[in-house]
């Protein structure tokens, strides 16, 4: 028997993560697809297609997290992406989580505000990005069809008492989410948008209780979930974070500090799962890495958090022996599902999988979006 044989039965295994029962450890990630409908950034039915291909949990993803979903119009950076902000996105993606659920599949909203990691075109009143610090980032945005990749803008540091106003945009968002039918939600803490360039000093040089000390850092993350909390159970919720990612323009500093600090706070909130991206761009899962994610995993499960779910780059046979190794409860699984909506059933079967095709991830239509065939 072959390493995936002994270890496959892991990862198609259950998992209940708090109060999420999941049919099997295979996830899907959130995915930035960049086709909600113009204007007003609403999903529609090629977006509730795309899902419930996906959402079978026994031979799709056990559980989807949505793509980010901007929290508040300043929340967004980049054209295209859709929001859970106004009436009409909230009936939009009532025909997302139907088509999820009449496939009896499990969906979560991801939450999102990009900070600063956007641009005045797309800022309410043409204003600036708003974020910790007055620190523009050396990275580029999506503004529309027509100027493709542009600089991010120069944000303006939040003052003090805007800062609730931001935290309640998450509350409300998350309490939209519940009113469009999703099962839970997942913040989105990773990959250098607004909770992230709090969380790092290269992007927050606040002097207020937000900067400075890590707690202080970290205190706008914690802010966020205990406002969503006050809307979802803990064992409904989620937390996304890239320990080592550097993604617009954020470095990392001190990793295993700053996550396992935050990891054992979040874990304190009962938290149904931390979702660590452990390989992106120059991040890998090395084994010189590895005692990073082993100090989030032990903060986060042993704070009383549930599940850790790994994920970037993984086939089946590491997921499953990442599974079977207990360095990981589930994984998510982002780029394959692009190409296999029914990326379980392929594992059980060790059927091939549909290549995806980069020209086709961001924006467009139905072409490389709904147009992935499963095997039968
Ligand atoms: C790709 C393109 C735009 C945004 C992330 C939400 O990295 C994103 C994203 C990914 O988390």
């Amino acid at each position: 028997m072959t390493t995936l044989d002994t270890n496959l039965a892991d990862l198609l295994k259950p998992l209940t993560a708090g109060q999420i029962h999941a049919a099997t450890r295979v996830w899907m990630a959130p995915l930035t697809r960049s086709r909600s409908k113009q204007p007003g950034d609403v999903p529609w039915e090629l977006n509730a297609e795309y899902y419930g291909q996906r959402a079978d949990p026994k031979k799709g993803a056990a559980v989807i997290i949505s793509e980010a979903t901007q929290v508040s119009s300043q929340g967004k950076g980049y054209a295209f992406t859709p929001g859970i902000h106004s009436k009409e996105q909230v009936e939009g993606w009532k025909l997302v989580t139907k088509a999820v659920h009449d496939k009896g599949g499990i969906i979560l909203a991801q939450l999102w505000h990009v900070g600063r990691i956007s641009h005045t075109d797309l800022q309410p009143g043409g204003g600036k990005p708003v974020a910790p610090s007055a620190i523009r980032a050396e990275s580029k945005t999506y503004t529309s069809k027509d100027s493709g990749l542009v600089p991010t803008s120069e944000p303006r540091a939040l003052e003090t008492d805007e800062i609730p106003g931001v935290v309640e945009q998450f509350r409300q968002a998350a309490q939209n989410a519940k009113d469009a039918g999703f099962d839970g939600v997942e913040i989105h803490g990773a990959n250098g948008y607004l909770l992230q360039q709090f969380l790092r000093s290269a992007s927050n040089t606040r002097t207020d209780q937000y900067g400075g000390s890590l707690e202080n850092r970290a205190r706008f993350c914690l802010e966020v979930a205990e406002a969503v909390l006050t809307v979802w159970e803990p064992g409904k919720v989620g937390y996304r974070v890239s320990p080592l990612g550097e993604a617009s323009d954020n470095p990392q500093d001190r990793p295993i500090d700053t996550y396992s600090y935050l990891a054992a706070e979040l874990g304190k909130l009962g938290l149904a799962y931390i979702h660590v991206v452990e390989e992106f761009g120059s991040a890998t899962r090395s084994d010189e890495n590895e005692p990073v994610f082993a100090a989030i995993r032990s903060a986060f499960r042993d704070a009383g958090g549930h599940a850790y779910v790994g994920n970037g780059e993984y086939t089946a046979e590491t997921a499953a022996q990442r599974i079977a190794t207990d360095k990981a409860d589930a994984i998510a699984f982002g780029k394959p599902f692009i190409s296999n909506p029914d990326l379980a059933e392929r594992f059980r079967r060790d059927a091939p999988l549909n290549e995806w095709d980069r020209d086709t991830f961001y924006g467009g239509g139905a072409e490389g979006y709904t147009t992935y065939p499963p095997l039968d």
